[in-house]
């Protein structure tokens, strides 16, 4: 095997993780700007076939993949518990990782990459924009549900994946030391976008402030609440199951709300290059509010209630922020498809902001309703 060409790492991985039968297909899969996943058809002898998704954890940013299935293993096997007791089917209501040579999780190849694998879920899809309202306002009550279902669980199990994942304060810091390092020589073209994000410096430490002076609990949360990150049935079109759960850490039901919020409460794909077409769409916003409260069955404070809206400004503010400081920085950490996505992903995220500010008494008049 090469350690030059990855698609010997991939095909030496799928014949040594133990997968059942001959393996007929192994393609690439998915939307995720992280991690790189496949799917992988395994045919037994009587010629029936099951699927898998397997994946290289992205051990540049995951530092301790081990502890990320350690996470991940424990929430779901909760989760499994919780939802066989309420009569639901957990092989579809939540993720089955399956076991490795050596007996844990996580397959780690001759050059050092980390793997994990689990069941596909068939007849399942995702979509990577809000196709239809009403799939937008199951992935509230999916992600709602999601919130609900970990209330009681014991975050001391839990490590936090990436520290200070949504820590804005801290993002800002990195991002300006981002622009003063200026690795790429980009800074001196985006000092409209920088100004953009240090003109609301202030603002950035609202959600913190208040998890500090106790306003705001400390919850159990998801934490990369995209659309894509839900499986909706395909037939029944219901969201059933929450996945991409490396992220899972303590954490404001206001972050996993807004994030939501960013990725679908628009018209437009978060790297549409043509900021003509991206507008904060407020019926969206109402829709997945709604969703999200129903989903999450009473559980949240008033003040979570309350600062719904700086959820969303403060998720798109800081994924902006990420993208830009990602470019800034030569793209090492989001996946790009083509030169400047990062920036047109940032410019989107800002357009967002913007938008946001210019409807933000009508968003609260919104989540006061509920
Ligand atoms: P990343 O961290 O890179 O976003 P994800 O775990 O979200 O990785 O997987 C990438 C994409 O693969 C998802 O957005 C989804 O579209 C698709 N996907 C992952 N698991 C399944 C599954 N069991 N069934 C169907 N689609 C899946
Ligand atoms: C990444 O892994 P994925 O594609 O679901 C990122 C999120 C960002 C998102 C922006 C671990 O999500 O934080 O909000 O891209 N995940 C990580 O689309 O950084
Ligand atoms: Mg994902």
């Amino acid at each position: 095997m090469s350690e030059q060409n990855p698609c010997a790492e991939v095909e030496y991985v799928v014949r040594n993780v133990g997968y059942p039968g001959q393996i007929a297909e192994c393609k690439p899969f998915g939307n995720g700007h992280i991690n790189d996943t496949f799917a992988v058809v395994c045919r037994a002898d009587n010629g029936s076939e099951t699927r898998y998704v397997l994946q290289r954890i992205n051990h540049d940013i995951f530092k301790n993949p081990v502890q990320v299935m350690n996470n991940v293993v424990y929430i779901t096997e909760f989760l499994r518990e919780k939802l066989s007791a309420a009569g639901q089917d957990p092989e579809r209501g939540t993720i089955s990782y399956l076991r490795m040579p050596g007996g844990g999780y996580c397959f780690r190849d001759a050059i050092g990459s980390y793997w994990r694998s689990y069941r596909f879920i068939e007849d399942a899809v995702s979509f990577d924009t809000v196709q239809c309202p009403e799939d937008f306002y199951q992935s509230a009550v999916a992600f709602g549900r999601f919130q609900q279902l970990l209330a009681d669980f014991d975050a001391s199990h839990l490590t936090e994946t990436i520290p200070d994942f949504h820590n804005t304060p801290v993002r800002y810091e990195r991002f300006r030391h981002a622009v003063r390092q200026n690795a790429c020589g980009r800074a001196a073209s985006v000092q409209k976008e920088i100004a953009f994000v240090t003109g609301r410096t202030a603002f950035m430490h609202t959600l913190t402030d208040q998890l500090e002076h106790g306003e705001l609990p400390l919850r159990v949360t998801h934490n990369d609440t995209k659309l894509n990150n839900v499986l909706f049935d395909k037939n029944t079109r219901k969201a059933i199951c929450v996945i991409d759960l490396d992220t899972v850490m303590p954490g404001l039901s206001v972050y996993d709300f807004g994030d939501s919020i960013r990725f679908g409460a628009t018209t437009a794909a978060e790297d549409e290059p043509d900021l003509s077409r991206v507008h904060f769409d407020l019926g969206l916003f109402e829709l997945y509010a709604k969703g999200y409260l129903d989903g999450c069955g009473g559980s949240l404070t008033r003040t979570e209630r309350a600062m719904m809206p700086e959820g969303a400004k403060m998720m798109t503010l800081e994924c902006g922020m990420r993208f830009l400081t990602d470019y800034l920085e030569g793209d090492h950490y989001f996946k790009i498809s083509r030169p400047e996505q990062n920036l047109d992903r940032a410019h989107t995220q800002f357009k967002l902001v913007a938008d946001m500010e210019a409807c933000w008494g009508e968003m609260h008049r919104i989540v006061e309703k509920y």
